[in-house]
């Protein structure tokens, strides 16, 4: 069930964009992974001091990557990163086991966050062509991943100089469950929907295209909704429901009446992806 909903869903926004935060200790090798899903080559690189933030497109899928430097003096500041994260990418040196505890408690840190709640977590055990590197298993273990409860995880082992492991990681998030909450729409409890906004990811609206005396209300609730600051980044998919054959020119009625979703897009300042079936 999961899954299939995961391909619809998939199918409907098209590409699906995720803001990726990478963080983890100084020289775990985030810049080289960076760049090396950027632009397939090994960078020279030196500690990042602030950031760096790519896009790297693959499959069907967008990462926005935001690589913020590891030093322990700048750790501080990747709490100004968290705000609208989809995923972690946490970058391991499997090769550095005096710091794998300072890993950890990092790494707890920052999903003990409120903002982290929802993110996913995708770890990289890096450097694994180095000879007394750790495997996978044993960063799993050493980071207690398996003590993380409410959170989808993943360890990926990685050698960000040769490429091996960056793409299998990639892949796995497009194996992600989604939760789908559905709430009530009599208009007493339109008022709740408010409560369930923050972390949300993606929207599901659902309208009933048979229903003409009541889509300047459904427009309205949309609009008031994608308003709300906390809906900032969520995609919308709005499904056209309840059509017959003999209705499908109704179709174009519900998007004209809406919103004419497409236009939705030049016209807000955000830029939102926005799908109608
Ligand atoms: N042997 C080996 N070296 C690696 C690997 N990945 C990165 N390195 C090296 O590790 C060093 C640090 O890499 P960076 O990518 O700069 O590390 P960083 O995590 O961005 O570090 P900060 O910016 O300080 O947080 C560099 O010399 C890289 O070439 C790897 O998989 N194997
Ligand atoms: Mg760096």
């Amino acid at each position: 069930m999961g899954l299939a909903f995961t391909k619809i869903w998939q199918r409907m926004i098209g590409k699906q964009e995720m803001r990726i935060l990478m963080v983890g200790l100084d020289a775990a090798g985030k810049t080289t992974i960076l760049y090396k899903l950027k632009l397939g080559e090994v960078v020279t690189t030196i500690p990042t001091i602030g950031f760096n933030v790519e896009t790297v497109e693959y499959k069907n899928l967008s990462f926005t990557v935001w690589d913020v430097g590891g030093q322990d003096k700048i750790r501080p500041l990747w709490r100004h990163y968290y705000q609208g994260t989809n995923g972690l990418i946490y970058v391991v040196d499997s090769n550095d086991r005096d710091r794998i505890e300072d890993a950890r408690e990092e790494l707890n840190k920052m999903l003990n966050e409120d903002e982290m709640r929802d993110a996913v977590v995708l770890v990289f055990a890096n450097k694994q062509d180095l000879p007394n590197a750790m495997t996978a298993a044993e960063v799993t273990e050493k980071l207690g991943l398996h003590n993380l409860r409410h959170r989808q995880w993943f360890i990926q082992s990685a050698c960000a100089t040769t490429g091996d492991g960056l793409y299998e990681g990639l892949d796995w998030y497009k194996n992600l469950s989604f939760t789908v909450w559905d709430v009530g729409g009599q208009d007493m409890i339109r008022p709740l929907w408010r409560h369930y906004y923050q972390g949300t990811s993606g929207l599901i609206y659902v309208v009933d295209s048979n229903d003409r005396d009541r889509i300047e209300d459904a427009r309205e609730e949309l609009n008031k909704m994608l308003n709300e600051d906390e809906m900032r980044d969520a995609v919308v998919l709005v499904f056209a429901n309840k059509q017959a054959r003999w209705f499908w020119v109704l179709d174009g009625f519900v998007r004209e009446a809406l919103l004419g979703l497409e236009l939705l897009h030049p016209h807000d300042s955000s830029d939102r992806t926005c799908r109608m079936q």
